[in-house]
């Protein structure tokens, strides 16, 4: 009997709490991971403000976090070596083991057994903490319930700040479905940061609804509502028919009050941060959004209820809201930047930084080299805060907290691409845009990822890194929910990193709010567009008007001209590329293969009259 099994090992003030919720799946559950990880107390974390402030208390006392002198700030290391996703030991799990493209699998039985072996005893003489969340609104057609078990205080305190507690969820809904997460960061070094890195593991059992992680504390492995849940969202929108994907959500102020709502997906360092937190917009989520059809309407949420943000370059000129948040007196993570006399720093803060202190590798002074001889920089690049959404000025939320979600207008991919696609464009139809934007994003290595840089990557839908299911069935049911909506979101791609023959950026930074003003112009039938080979694309008196209203700038001929050129070999390069990949899998819809085609040749008409680069003016009275 879990209950009886449970009363024995809580406390009585534990057990209550566990009690009240009628769930037997719940109590087995809990019953398993109690008896397998073998925590010496149970703390169980309901929706209570004293509950959350006993989480954050133990992540001090444990020494997972230190204060910082801010009031509400706090730091948190990682391993030196466990400072990103470890995608080399992330598995999705599959009856069979069964390959499919550009995910790692194992065969389910083989990856349970490693994993379970590695997470016995795991929290001998530690405080287990059981933890009950919504990903999406509470109460609403896009909520999923969750449980998160950890021995992590950090975790359990990242957690409450990034998702909504639901405690009282299933409290009043007996018996109801969850999906589960169970994470042991393992033994821990005197700076209380994972040891056992060898061991490291994140497995994701879509058959059970659970995710598993192992001997790791940085969050894209170890929050399991974040990435490790991403994986079981994707594959249940799947099997149900709606999109769970990893886009920012957003409005954009048009003229008259009007709101148009915006979801991006980028891969990461190629601008969603700072699309979705532009000056004069509304924010709403950075990373996660879930998309369903509604009476016939794409409607999205925000998965999530706070930001786990790269904090690396951010400074006071270009972020100005995050740079608000990071230095008002509120609850704050920062992860893995340097400290020095309580204070934070971290690189490209735009600030003198101190030449010591301490960092993810320990105690720190310019020019300390790890032992590879690699210098280490004052903070890692991918250094990060956590803070909650309610603390940004630039909020939306009615839009964060509709139970119904936001009306989706549009839906905008990008990539890091020097020479191939223009700053924007605007997809022909939905499954055009499906194929020829999402399906087909690539993007460069930069400086900040291993390897050589300037490499392109295939990346559909900023979502590989992610993807628990076969990218054709992935495909096939993104087709499909645009299919049966009424009036399919318009699609657009976007590319703030296009280059002349020089190598100089074509654009400014801030360019990107003018493509966000066009496309709600577009999405509310106000302004035409050109017909291109690969989509329609601005005409040039429309984005000077926008310039001219937004920025108070001029924006010459000269310009528009060299940012939306056709780069018509580049292009055909681009699509010769995507579709190797695509016939290199199987079980591709059909319809991948006629877009990539039907481009082709729209290209190589083009190219018969106009020639390689086509002036986009060309386009204007064809
Ligand atoms: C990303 O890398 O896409 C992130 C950070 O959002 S992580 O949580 O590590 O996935
Ligand atoms: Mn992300």
């Amino acid at each position: 009997m879990p209950l009886k099994y449970l009363k024995e090992r809580l406390d009585e003030d534990q057990f209550k709490k566990i009690e009240k919720i009628e769930n037997e799946a719940l109590h087995e559950f809990l019953e398993k991971y109690i008896e397998v990880c073998n925590p010496s107390r149970v703390f169980v974390v309901t929706d209570s403000d004293d509950d959350e402030v006993y989480v954050r208390n133990r992540a001090i006392m444990y020494g997972e976090e230190r204060l910082l002198i801010t009031p509400g700030h706090t730091v948190h290391f990682d391993n030196y070596y466990d400072q990103a996703r470890d995608k080399e030991h992330t598995y999705v799990l599959t009856p069979e083991g069964e390959k499919l493209p550009y995910i790692r699998t194992m065969k389910r039985d083989t990856g349970l057994k490693e994993i379970h072996d590695l997470l016995i005893d795991s929290m001998k003489g530690k405080e287990m903490f059981i933890l009950f969340f919504s990903l999406g609104p509470k109460d609403s057609p896009f909520m999923i319930p969750a449980v998160q078990i950890t021995d992590s205080a950090y975790v359990a305190h990242s957690e409450l700040m990034l998702y909504r507690k639901a405690y009282d969820v299933f409290v009043r809904n007996p018996n109801i479905d969850f999906m589960k997460f169970v994470h042991s960061e393992g033994e821990l070094d005197e700076r209380k940061t994972s040891k056992n890195l060898e061991k490291r593991r994140v497995m994701i059992d879509l058959e059970g609804n659970v995710a598993y992680a192992v001997n790791t504390q940085y969050a894209g492995n170890t929050i399991g509502l974040k990435k490790p849940a991403f994986r079981l969202t994707i594959y249940k929108a799947l099997k149900e028919g709606w999109l769970s994907e990893h886009m920012f959500l957003m409005g954009v102020n048009g003229p008259d009050g009007r709101v148009s709502y915006f979801t991006g997906a980028f891969p990461s360092m190629c601008g969603k941060t700072s699309t979705c937190m532009l000056v004069g917009e509304r924010l709403v989520g950075d990373d996660l959004s879930f998309i369903k059809n509604i009476n016939g309407e794409a409607r999205a949420v925000n998965v999530e209820n706070g930001v786990f943000g790269i904090i690396q370059g951010v400074n006071k000129e270009d972020d100005p809201y995050i740079w608000e948040v990071l230095h008002s007196p509120k609850e704050i993570i920062f992860s893995n930047v340097l400290v020095h006399e309580g204070r934070p720093y971290w690189n490209g803060m735009g600030e003198e930084i101190p030449c010591e202190g301490e960092n993810h590798s320990g105690k720190w002074w310019c020019g300390k080299k790890d032992k590879d001889g690699n210098e280490i920089p004052p903070s890692h690049k991918n250094a990060r805060f956590t803070a909650r959404l309610e603390y940004f000025p630039n909020l939306d939320r009615d839009a964060l907290n509709a139970k119904d979600g936001v009306k989706l207008s549009g839906m905008i991919y990008g990539g890091r691409d020097s020479d191939t696609w223009p700053p924007v464009c605007e997809a022909f139809d939905w499954t055009h845009g499906v194929v020829m934007k999402g399906a087909s994003i690539e993007s460069e290595t930069t400086a900040a990822t291993l390897g050589k840089e300037g490499v392109r990557k295939y990346n559909i839908m900023s979502i590989l890194d992610f993807l628990s299911v076969h990218i054709g069935d992935y495909l096939r049911n993104y087709l499909e929910f645009g299919r049966k909506l009424k009036n399919p979101p318009k699609i657009f791609a976007v590319n703030y990193f296009l280059r002349d023959e020089n190598g100089n950026f074509l654009n400014s930074k801030l360019d990107k709010k003018i493509w966000l003003k066009w496309m709600d112009l577009r999405v509310h039938g106000e302004v035409e567009a050109i017909e291109t080979p690969i989509g329609y694309i601005p005409k040039y008196e429309d984005l000077a008007k926008l310039f001219r209203e937004v920025f108070d700038r001029e924006y010459t001929r000269e310009d528009y001209e060299k940012q939306f050129t056709i780069r018509v070999p580049k292009l055909l390069e681009k699509i010769e590329r995507i579709r190797k990949i695509y016939s290199e899998m199987y079980g591709i819809p059909e319809e991948v293969f006629k877009q990539l085609d039907a481009e082709e040749m729209r290209l190589k008409e083009a190219r018969k009259r106009f020639g390689d680069y086509i002036s986009p003016f060309k386009f204007y009275t064809s």
